[in-house]
């Protein structure tokens, strides 16, 4: 069964980009399945750090075929800069490139209506990255969105128009004007770039890549914890972001699915708005931000930092089916003399559970924590999991023993380089 699925466990920004660009030598594919310009896929290799947006993480590698799927939220105006970027770096970006003609697109005035409808929202802000992404998935459901396909078509500029004459509709019961012709221009020579590049029904490219036995890697943004349905709604991000994402983001049936990655990272973070449980507002969470750089990889904002949870663990992993875990950015608790644990919830009654209760009960739940030795030394300068410090070999046979999946991987740095595979 040659589909593997990679998905974060938390609320995005595990470090998805790095794996997928570790275990990519061995993939014939990488695919997006969900998402679009929200996200910020990182990899460093070579003492240089890219930051991916829309493009797969296979695109380094030459003979990896990178697919965006039907699932994907499309801005062609940040796919344009990216490709432009890779290009500056000597990366050729197009060659293996194809993008679903079922894909919707991120209009100007979706990104127009993301910001309206945010601030109208007052104190109950989700938190949003302002890329447009509710509003576009909100007219795909409503079945009224473009797709990457309608650019082809000779009618594209008048449904466009219709579409932006609906938005601004919108905008007006919100007292709003939507204000986007200052970026029309642009829009509109990236929508000619689109049309030169490789668009495609994907469904059959994938299916026939299948039939060859061609191996393919299936790329998640965003988190488990953001997910439309499961995740802290409605602090949620508008797509499914696991792994049944993956099969109708693709359209790939489930019994091609084989491998589950789950990545979590180490502690846990949160950008945006939301119930966080471990979330530390002392010096420890400041200590955390500092040493991962935990700011945002879209928009640079400051990420919120606590410990890991383990309630919020298994539940992603019962979702996803993980079949093994990645454990990111161990070296960030480097200089801790302990490391805390959330095993269970405590409500204000007093009562214990080790499940994730729903957003209202969420709020008012306690964690309960464990604690383990700190290993305090710099875990950067080690080569192989086999010399790991053994207070971080006991957290992870911790981890495995709570969550009852293996680590498979325990990262000890941002290069690729320091990435160690656990036997
Ligand atoms: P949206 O824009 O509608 O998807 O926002 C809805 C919620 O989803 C969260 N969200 C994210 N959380 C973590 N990382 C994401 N990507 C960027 C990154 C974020 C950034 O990789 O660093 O740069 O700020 C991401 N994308 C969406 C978002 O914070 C809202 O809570
Ligand atoms: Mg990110």
């Amino acid at each position: 069964m040659p589909v593997d699925v990679l998905v974060g466990l938390q609320w995005g920004d595990e470090g998805k980009g790095k794996i997928v660009d570790v275990l990519a030598p061995t993939y014939d594919v990488v695919a997006r399945f969900q998402g679009g310009p929200n996200a910020g896929h990182t990899l460093t290799f070579d003492g240089t750090k890219h930051v991916l947006h829309q493009v797969p993480s296979g695109i380094f590698h030459p003979h990896i075929i990178n697919v965006v799927g039907n699932g994907v939220v499309f801005d062609p105006v940040v796919f344009r800069q990216e490709l432009q970027k890779l290009t500056d770096r000597g990366v050729d970006g197009t060659r293996n490139l194809f993008i679903s003609k079922k894909a919707q697109l991120i209009l100007p005035s979706h990104r127009a209506l993301d910001r309206i409808l945010e601030e109208a929202r007052g104190g109950g802000k989700i938190g949003s990255t302002l890329k447009g992404i509710g509003p576009t998935y909100q007219d795909k459901i409503g079945r009224t969105g473009l797709r990457i396909g309608d650019v082809l078509l000779p009618d594209f500029r008048e449904r466009y128009d219709e579409a932006v004459a609906r938005h601004a509709t919108l905008a007006a019961f919100h007292n709003k004007e939507l204000e986007i012709e200052a970026f029309e221009a642009d829009f509109f020579s990236a929508i000619d770039y689109l049309r030169t590049l490789n668009l495609t029904d994907t469904e059959y490219l994938l299916n026939d890549l299948l039939r060859q036995g061609k191996r393919i890697l299936a790329e998640g943004a965003q988190g488990s914890l953001l997910d439309i349905d499961f995740g802290t709604y409605p602090f949620v991000t508008s797509s499914s972001t696991i792994v049944a994402g993956a099969c109708t983001g693709l359209g790939i049936a489930p019994r091609h699915i084989d491998k589950v990655f789950g990545i979590t990272k180490a502690y846990c973070t949160r950008v945006g708005s939301g119930p966080f449980p471990t979330e530390l507002h002392d010096e420890v969470g400041e200590q955390i931000r500092a040493a991962g750089r935990e700011f945002g990889a879209t928009t640079g904002r400051p990420r919120r930092c606590g410990w890991i949870d383990l309630p919020a663990l298994r539940y992603t992993i019962m979702l996803n089916g993980v079949t093994e875990l990645h454990l990111m950015k161990a070296d960030v608790l480097d200089e801790f003399d302990e490391i805390r644990v959330c095993t269970h919830y405590r409500n204000p009654q007093g009562e214990e559970t080790n499940q994730l209760p729903d957003l209202g009960a969420l709020q008012t739940m306690e964690p309960v924590y464990t604690t383990l030795p700190g290993w305090k030394i710099n875990l950067q300068s080690i080569g192989s999991a086999a010399a790991l410090p053994a207070e971080l070999k006991a957290y992870v046979q911790y981890l495995e023993q709570q969550l009852e999946v293996p680590v498979k991987i325990v990262s000890v740095g941002p290069d690729r380089v320091s990435t160690l595979h656990i036997d």
